[in-house]
């Protein structure tokens, strides 16, 4: 089998609806990595992987995206392909798949920093209303048709119910759920940033989060500003958050223009 790379990608209305598989693709994009799309409907995932060989998770979701295959080995999970590409950045290289060195890790950003700040973003509660209530109201309806009815009832196997979610979204005050989140991303962020042995003066003080380097801190960083915000405007019931969008930071928006930069 030949070594091209493969990204599992899920088709939907919009570019790249799951935010796990844009920050792969972002990262991939950032490295200059060729790949091929393979695009598997939501409902087709767990076939799709099982077949792969990939085992199944202790709970549901059994099977998850994104998903990368190099070759004949098959990786599920952010995290575990991001840490994959680490460790195997000679070999790659060999293989032509990585053309230089991996964009995207240094010794200060390691695998357990990249879980505390994916946990950080996603369990503060300045977030909470809208990734949990606005976006989960309107995530479902930018997936394919066919594919809403089976989401809705994957999310419901763990307790998530989606319609009851939805009509309580439409009493909710998403002005103020953007103001909450903008002021938070903006500005306490920095403040309340807190992970041990972090080096503090590295820490949004450069060009990117952490030093003058691209690491996978912009990735998650990016994709939670880029990517909630793309889902969060394309569903027109909620079209009318501010224009700034979650931005008003001017170092936030230089910072993303320059990831913009490298990631196309
Ligand atoms: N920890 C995983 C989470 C991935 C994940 O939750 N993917 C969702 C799409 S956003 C999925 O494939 N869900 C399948 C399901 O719920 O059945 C990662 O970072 O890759």
């Amino acid at each position: 089998m030949s070594d091209k790379l493969i990204l599992y990608n899920i088709p939907s209305k919009v570019d790249t609806w799951s935010g796990s598989v844009a920050k792969v693709k972002y990262l991939l994009d950032a490295n200059n990595i060729s790949y091929e799309t393979v695009w598997v409907p939501f409902n087709k995932i767990g076939e799709t992987l099982a077949a792969r060989g990939i085992k199944p998770n202790p709970e549901p979701p059994l099977y998850t995206l994104p998903a990368i295959t190099i070759g004949d080995l098959t990786i599920s999970d952010s995290s575990k392909i991001v840490k994959y590409f680490i460790e195997n950045q000679d070999d790659l290289i060999k293989k032509g798949i990585l053309k230089d060195e991996f964009k995207a890790y240094n010794d200060l950003v390691t695998p357990e920093f990249f879980q505390y700040f994916e946990n950080f973003i996603i369990k503060s509660e300045p977030l909470h209303d809208l990734i949990y209530k606005l976006l989960l109201a309107n995530e479902v309806h930018l997936l394919n048709d066919e594919d809403q009815q089976p989401f809705i009832e994957s999310r419901l196997i763990k307790g998530v119910d989606i319609p009851a979610i939805e009509r309580q979204a439409k009493e909710l005050n998403i002005a103020r759920i953007w103001e909450n989140a903008t002021n938070f991303l903006n500005r306490d962020l920095k403040e309340s940033f807190n992970y041990p042995g972090l080096q503090r003066d590295k820490f949004l003080t450069g060009k990117f989060v952490y030093g003058d380097e691209l690491t996978w801190a912009d990735i998650l960083f990016f994709t939670r500003f880029n990517h909630l915000e793309e889902l969060a405007k394309a569903n027109v019931e909620y079209s009318k958050i501010p224009e700034n969008g979650l931005v008003d930071s001017e170092w936030i928006k230089a910072w993303i223009k320059r990831v913009e930069d490298i990631i196309n």
